[in-house]
């Protein structure tokens, strides 16, 4: 028989690679299968934690119908996604992958779920990127954005996203629903919307949020930095083990709890001078200077400074570990530290 299987796409990325290293040390680990899916080879680190590592594109449609013949999977974790800022330059490309990519895995959820019989958990991050506050005064003005307040995102990874968690609701609620053998859509679709990651294992590639955790690693390296918005750019974060909390906890909050698929999550808000503060703090020898990229720059202050998490709270006991003072102190400066020590 085969073992339960969960698939991990985008396994090579940041919350990829703490997401498998959790899956790893959970109880039960050894029952559960972990497919790891990437359009590169998986960090040598993480490849003895999984039972499959495939190199492959998830608009590969001949690629997803062998997983569906070989493994029986219970969960996706769809992480692959061309970020935001990367997402400006390649439209066309973010499109397809954000979009048709998660439409293809939403369709892999649905006929494992008929083949097994039971439903397939689809944990998805969305992102504040869905939100677009059309000043900094309307910002200001807002102060923490409820997640159905102002979806009026000003990128194609935050249309990508939005478009994407209407996609999730439709395959858990209404596909095939004119089907004369509809069945069950099988499809629990649960998403969080994450604000700013920051990693202290990893460096993010192509956001436009990652000027956060460039500046720690640049301090931590030694290395000078250019902040590309200004001191005042201030947006949700949250660090990485946190990150990982939220989607582990949202898979497997009791079905029945929850009265939404998509869920903001917060933890602090800080400017990127308050945050430069901190690592000027840890690193006294930073040199950190603000060379605002304008354009990018404009994305960041139409993402909201603060997200209302209330019913993630409430639904799931969302809770977490890291405020500001203990993200710096308890994980990020020492985690750094320790990674780039001489
Ligand atoms: C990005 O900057 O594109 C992402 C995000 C905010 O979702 N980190």
């Amino acid at each position: 028989m085969r073992k339960r299987a969960v698939l991990v796409t985008g396994a090579n990325g940041e919350v990829g690679y703490g997401l498998i290293e959790r899956f790893a040390s959970m109880p039960g680990a050894q029952d559960m299968d972990i497919i790891a899916l990437d359009l590169k080879k998986l960090d040598r680190k993480l490849r003895d934690k999984c039972s499959a590592t495939i190199v492959g594109d998830i608009l590969d449609k001949d690629l997803l119908q062998r997983l569906i013949s070989e493994y029986e999977i219970h969960a996706v974790y769809h992480l692959a996604a061309l970020l935001s800022t990367r997402a400006e330059f390649t439209p066309d490309t973010a499109h397809r992958v954000n979009v048709e990519g998660t439409l293809n895995l939403l369709r892999l959820a649905h006929e494992q779920a008929q083949w097994h019989g039971s439903p397939v958990a689809f944990i998805f991050p969305s992102s504040i990127a869905v939100y677009g506050l059309p000043s900094l005064t309307v910002k200001a003005e807002v102060g923490r954005v409820r997640a159905y307040q102002w979806n009026f995102p000003t990128t194609m990874y935050g249309c990508n996203k939005s478009y994407c968690e209407h996609l999730g609701r439709y395959f858990a609620r209404h596909y095939r629903q004119l089907a004369a053998d509809r069945g069950v859509t099988g499809v629990d679709f649960r998403a969080v919307r994450f604000p700013g990651l920051i990693s202290a294992i990893t460096m993010p590639s192509g956001g436009t949020s990652d000027y956060a955790a460039e500046m720690l690693h640049a301090a931590a390296k030694g290395e000078p930095y250019a902040c590309f918005v200004s001191e005042g750019a201030t947006i949700p974060f949250m660090v990485m083990p946190d990150a990982i909390k939220a989607l582990v906890d949202l898979a497997s909050a009791p079905a029945e709890k929850l009265t939404q698929r998509v869920y903001n999550v917060a933890s602090f808000s800080r400017s990127a001078g308050q945050l430069r503060d901190r690592v000027v703090a840890a690193f006294p020898n930073a040199k950190i200077t603000f060379e605002p990229d304008e354009p990018r720059a404009a994305i960041v202050d139409t993402w909201p400074a603060e997200v209302d998490d209330t019913p993630a709270r409430k639904d799931w006991g969302w809770n977490p570990d890291y405020d500001a003072d203990r993200a710096f102190t308890k994980y990020l400066v020492p985690q750094i530290s320790k990674r780039y020590r001489k």
